[in-house]
């Protein structure tokens, strides 16, 4: 059983000096007297109130060299990982830019994966500021390369978010072309919600909950704007076994059958379930770090729907001497609790899922 690596990401080398050439967010800079390099990437965490010493995070080979990644698989026993750009992808990029940046990254991506055959498969970026045609031209693009499962795509959409009526090409050209959309979260929620002291907790508040409740608040305006009526066999993986999504559906379910207005537009349109459309739309990653969380994410899809994944190179160690990442060991561990009697279901999570999902041929 081969173990699959779903959610890991890379900045390749022209990304890198994209980056390091940058003096506003997203960039990499050092803060004098300390030499090392910084990783400045979230909404707002340079502000000059935080200390120079957390400001982003520290940025090292794990985050661009690939030899550094199958370095982690081997340690991790992971035999397959599909790569993708780390947030904020080409999100914040000029319209003009985008176009030529996401056909020079995502060359690049899959020239890393082809350095390593049977062991590295991506998903894509899209140009997502440029113009529709030149998104859509870069899909079917992606749909040709080799080693291509898939993209990966914030919540922002064409910028209104993604029940904009807009990104319908978007999701037609997906659709048509068989690649699923990793959903990632990257701009949180309003800083006001975690009140004055949020930088007393450090990236706690906006990676725990901001993060996961993006990702909630993106897919439940997805469906309630009907996506998945129009676009029946678009694929979606969440992030982060689906934020909150697996734990509210009940809820979300219950608001949409006693509000008259929408519960009228679902009965003449035929909409379809949020039950329905998790089972058969959506896949969910396994990186929620206890087994609670991830059986709550098994019982919404199906153990057949959920992939592992580790998040690398987020979350290392804070002791750098320790051989093993605590962060991939807890996901390790929740699928060995969650699944205790099942071996079948943890091997359908820990690889099985992924190789069939996505295609993978090795
Ligand atoms: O630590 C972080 O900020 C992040 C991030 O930005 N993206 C991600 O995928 N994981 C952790």
């Amino acid at each position: 059983m081969p173990i699959v690596d779903i959610h890991t990401h890379v900045y390749p080398p022209s990304f890198m000096d994209l980056l390091r050439s940058r003096t506003a967010v997203p960039y990499i800079r050092t803060f004098p007297p300390d030499t090392s390099s910084r990783l400045i990437i979230l909404p707002g965490e340079d502000a000059p109130s935080n200390p120079s010493t957390s400001r982003g995070r520290p940025i090292g080979p794990d985050y661009y060299d690939i030899s550094k990644k199958i370095e982690f698989m081997d340690k991790h026993h992971i035999d397959i990982s599909v790569i993708s750009l780390a947030n904020p992808w080409l999100d914040f990029l000029p319209s003009n830019e985008a176009g030529p940046i996401a056909e020079r990254v995502n060359n690049e991506v899959n020239e890393l994966c082809n350095q390593y055959p049977g062991r590295l498969f991506a998903f894509g970026a899209l140009p997502l500021s440029a113009s529709r045609e030149v998104i859509v031209e870069e899909i079917v693009r992606l749909s040709e390369m080799k080693y291509v499962k898939g993209v990966i795509m914030g919540t922002s959409g064409l910028g209104h978010g993604l029940d904009d009526l807009g990104l319908d090409p978007i999701y037609e050209a997906l659709q048509e072309h068989r690649l699923t959309i990793f959903l990632h979260p990257h701009y949180g929620l309003p800083k006001d919600v975690f009140g004055p002291r949020v930088s007393d907790y450090g990236h706690v508040l906006p990676l725990a909950l901001g993060f996961p409740l993006e990702t909630t608040i993106a897919v439940t305006r997805m469906l309630l704007s009907g996506v998945w009526d129009r676009f029946k066999t678009l694929n979606v993986l969440l992030a982060h076994s689906g934020g909150a999504l697996p734990f509210l559906a009940g809820r979300i379910e219950s608001c949409i059958n006693h509000d008259s207005h929408l519960l009228n537009a679902r009965k003449s349109g035929g909409q379809r379930s949020i039950w329905d459309i998790l089972k058969n739309n959506i896949y969910l990653d396994a990186v929620i770090y206890s087994h609670i969380g991830l059986k709550s994410a098994v019982d919404a899809s199906g153990s057949d729907r959920v992939m592992f994944g580790t998040d690398h190179p987020f979350f290392p160690p804070l002791d750098t001497h320790g051989d093993s990442w605590p962060s991939v060991q807890m996901n390790y561990r929740a699928i060995q609790d969650a699944f205790d009697g099942n071996p079948k279901a943890a091997e359908d999570v820990l690889g099985d899922n992924a190789v069939r999902i996505l295609k993978l041929s090795f």
